[in-house]
């Protein structure tokens, strides 16, 4: 196994509610860290993706998921045409066709959150589609290990 790094680590304290802390020891060990700070840690860079994703314009990857009636009028052609338009954007496609009428399409996507954000925006306002999600997460390279 991996030695852990030590270098380039900064040490702080914080002060939370006796409660909280104690909350906080649980999940460490439900989600089996090692301890609290691996926790904590994982905890802020799940903040900054989330951050990043408001109000930022890094470099993000993530998915784009929708359900579509693939009966509806257009609405294939619709969701091809802007994937097209956005295909150095969109890196891979899966297509399930859930039952009869039903499509379940999952664009892997990366590139600027804002622009990302706007595909997503297009796709999921789409006639015709009935449910989207775009769910992000980092790149990889803006953040620390
Ligand atoms: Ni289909």
């Amino acid at each position: 196994m991996k030695k852990p790094k030590t270098l380039g680590v900064v040490r702080f304290s914080i002060s939370v509610p006796k409660d909280l802390a104690r909350q906080l020891d649980q999940m460490t060990r439900q989600k089996g860290y090692d301890n609290r700070s691996l926790a904590v840690a994982d905890m802020i860079r799940a903040q900054l993706v989330e951050h990043w994703q408001k109000y930022g314009d890094q470099q993000i990857a993530g998915t784009i998921t929708l359900v579509y009636d693939h009966h509806k009028q257009h609405v294939q052609a619709a969701l091809t045409d802007i994937q097209h338009d956005h295909h150095e954007v969109i890196i891979s496609t899966l297509h399930v066709h859930l039952d009869h009428d039903n499509c379940l399409e999952v664009l892997a996507v990366r590139g600027r959150a804002a622009i990302i954000r706007q595909i997503a925006d297009e796709l999921i306002a789409s006639k015709g589609v009935k449910h989207g999600k775009l769910t992000v997460t980092s790149s990889g390279k803006d953040l620390a290990a």
